[in-house]
């Protein structure tokens, strides 16, 4: 039996969701050429990633079921997963315009597209609007309709929380490395990344299967959290040390002065000379500068310090795995899954 979801069957579902939303739209009669923008909108910033939350919802099921999913379970869980899909579509391109990053999935950020420009901030909240349209049309008679809906909500305002700490300790004309720390930064990453990337596709799947236990959930969250925080630190080493042409996007945490994994781990082991270089250095817009930073992180050995702490994380995330109680429909199989879809990922 098959225990992944195809992309080919995940994306299948797609074309049938901008029709549904199309339809939303022409209900009032919206203009044609309101109508075709909110479309090119939808694909250019929705699919093209790597899909792993959205497929996550029907493989979590998958592994629960432990058989193959009715073509009814398939079209629902699939079509739960472009909503996390829809979710994430918004965050990026919000927070290409607050990073202002240049590039995304290998193109120019939305924002940077022709004709495109801050029209970007209102496409954004049309995605956000497009997973309510959809959880209506779709799920308004499924017994958890107003879980679904709580939980999107919820895990957008987790989300937010993340993002202005993110922001605020990330000031761009007042660089002060005192103000970094290893707790502040765990705080941004689990609420940031962790909740929607991680723990909203399991209970998602949960709820969908009327599996959503508080027991269920919490060793979910107690295993997806730390989980979705390793994830964001090899999100933070893969800005400076991925490859923009493999990870299609071009890192900018340095000159951004983001309080990443990287920066805060230099902290941690440089000597006084040193932490003048980066004094000097970090969160300036000048590629010189970002460079003597990039050298410094190279000096410090920060590459094998990562991998160390990948190996520590995965043994813990493998311990607890193994103490899943599964007498309430849960299984280690979902969070095995999770784990080998991002152990050693270099995109
Ligand atoms: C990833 O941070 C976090 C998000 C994309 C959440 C944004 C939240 C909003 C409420 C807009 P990142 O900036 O490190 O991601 P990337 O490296 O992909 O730009
Ligand atoms: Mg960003
Ligand atoms: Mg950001
Ligand atoms: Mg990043």
């Amino acid at each position: 039996m098959a225990t992944k979801t195809s992309r080919a069957d995940f994306e299948a579902v797609w074309p049938a969701l901008v029709q549904d939303l199309s339809e939303a739209a022409q209900k009032y009669n919206v203009p044609p050429n309101a109508l075709e923008w909110f479309q090119k909108s939808l694909n250019a910033n929705t699919p093209g990633g790597k899909l792993n939350r959205g497929l996550s919802v029907p493989d979590t099921a998958l592994q629960i079921l432990k058989r193959p999913l009715t073509p009814e379970e398939q079209r629902d869980l699939s079509t739960l997963g472009w909503l996390i899909e829809l979710l994430q579509a918004f965050f990026l391109v919000s927070d290409d315009i607050m990073d202002s990053s240049v590039t995304r999935r290998g193109q120019p950020c939305w924002y940077r597209q022709p004709k495109v420009g801050m029209i970007a901030i209102n496409d954004a909240f049309m995605l956000e609007s497009a997973i309510y349209l959809i959880l209506k049309k779709h799920f308004r008679s499924h017994p958890a309709y107003i879980d679904f809906v709580e939980m999107f909500h919820e895990v957008t305002w987790q989300t937010e929380l993340g993002q202005l700490c993110d922001l605020i300790t990330a000031p761009e004309d007042d660089v002060n490395l005192n103000n970094f720390d290893m707790n502040k930064y765990s705080f941004i990453v689990i609420y940031k990344t962790a909740y929607y990337s991680f723990y909203l596709p399991v209970a998602l799947s949960l709820m969908y299967l009327q599996l959503a236990t508080p027991n269920n959930l919490k060793q979910s969250e107690n295993i997806l959290i730390p989980m979705g925080e390793y994830f964001q630190i090899q999100d933070d080493y893969l800005d400076a040390f991925g490859d923009p042409s493999f990870i299609g996007k071009i890192g900018t945490d340095i000159k951004d002065n983001k309080c990443g994994w990287l920066i805060n781990q230099a902290l941690l082991v440089c000597t006084p000379e040193q932490r003048k270089l980066l004094d000097e250095n970090y969160g300036q817009k000048d590629d010189a500068k970002e460079a003597k930073v990039k050298a410094l992180y190279n000096e410090l050995k920060l590459e094998s310090r990562y991998e160390a702490y990948e190996e520590k994380r995965v043994g813990e995330l493998r311990q607890m795995i193994g103490n899943v109680d599964e007498s309430e429909g849960l299984r280690k199989e979902v969070f095995e899954s999770f784990l080998a879809k991002i152990y050693k990922r270099n995109k």
